[in-house]
């Protein structure tokens, strides 16, 4: 199963983002990403790319001893950015640091479960939209999806979204059918008080 931990935004904090980002989707070059849907936006803390699925109750024990152990902090989604020509997304802010903590610890003890030996690297974020790989594209092409980008990541600047608690942690599994991508939760561990 591919697997992933995620912190959930909660729906306000999701719609304000929508609003927010309804508008970009009208700038130019805009409609050459491939937007994700608001309604599976999240945080993730860690990937765990393909694990048996004997492995997910040694996760769950994982999850639950983080969460018991992390407490649960006050976010918001603000600003944004994107990484290189791929990837258009929106920041966090608040106390980030409980986040960091948080993905370092989720990142660790997961690793031990499924033996993931890479190093712990983690740029909080939101993944609002991805640019096709951009091999074998034309450089003026290239050139353009950047500046649409930038453009894009320049206007999530402005962006500051109500405040809402990070309370829980998730596992999640992502699914391929056809052309889409399906996340289901198979667990929720509520963070420490
Ligand atoms: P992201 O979109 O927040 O960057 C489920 O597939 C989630 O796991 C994705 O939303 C993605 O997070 C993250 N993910 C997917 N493939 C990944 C990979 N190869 N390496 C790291 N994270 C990945």
């Amino acid at each position: 199963m591919r697997l992933f931990v995620a912190v959930m935004p909660p729906v306000e904090a999701l719609q304000g983002l929508a609003d927010a980002v309804a508008p970009l989707r009208g700038l130019p070059g805009a409609d050459r990403l491939r937007w994700t849907s608001a309604d599976a936006w999240h945080l993730t803390l860690a990937f765990l790319g393909e694990v048996p699925a004997e492995r997910v109750p040694e996760l769950e024990v994982a999850l639950a001893e983080v969460a018991e152990t992390h407490p649960a902090h006050t976010l918001r989604l603000a600003g944004g950015g994107r990484f290189g020509d791929r990837v258009l997304w929106a920041g966090v802010e608040g106390q980030d640091w409980a986040l960091r903590r948080l993905a370092e610890a989720v990142h660790g003890a997961t690793a031990e479960v499924t033996g993931e030996t890479d190093a712990f690297g983690f740029h909080p974020h939101l993944t609002l939209a991805r640019a096709g790989s951009v091999r074998g594209r034309r450089r003026a092409e290239q050139r353009m999806a950047a500046a649409g980008l930038d453009a894009l990541a320049g206007a999530l600047d402005e962006y500051r979204g109500p405040e809402w608690e990070a309370a829980e942690l998730r596992l999640m599994r992502s699914e391929h059918e056809g052309g889409a991508v399906r996340h289901t939760s198979l667990g929720a561990w509520p963070l420490a008080r």
